[in-house]
């Protein structure tokens, strides 16, 4: 078997001038494309109440008392909140079971995604 790389008879190992350079491609990427990301959105209603939203921001979104307590009053107060940014399975998935969780406890509490 023939080593690899470049030898006699070699097509582009010729006399320098750059023809038949074979094989070499610019790369304007570094790693396979980025997953775009979504923004998953919690919105305000009348009937769920405050701390059903900060469990469920605690539970899904993984934030302590503090920073669920904020965000559930930003949402309350200006009617929709950003609970997070994800690339899209991962933000659908917490949608779903937000969703889930306060169809179960038979609250409106609606959350959606929106491209970042
Ligand atoms: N507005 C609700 C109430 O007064 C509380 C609430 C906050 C509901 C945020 C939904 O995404 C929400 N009980």
């Amino acid at each position: 078997m023939r080593p690899l790389g470049a030898g006699p008879g070699d097509s582009d190992a010729g006399d320098g001038d750059g023809e038949g350079q074979v094989g070499i491609a610019t790369r304007t990427r570094t790693s396979p494309k980025k997953p775009s990301q979504y923004k998953v959105l919690m919105l305000n209603d009348d009937y769920t109440p405050m701390e059903f939203v900060v469990m469920c921001l605690k539970r899904f979104f993984r934030m302590d008392l503090e920073q669920a307590t904020r965000v559930m009053l930003h949402v309350h107060q200006r009617g929709v909140g950003v609970c997070g940014i994800f690339p899209y399975e991962i933000a659908e998935t917490k949608v779903n079971q937000v969703m889930d969780f306060a169809r179960q406890n038979q609250h409106p509490l609606q959350c959606t995604l929106e491209k970042a």
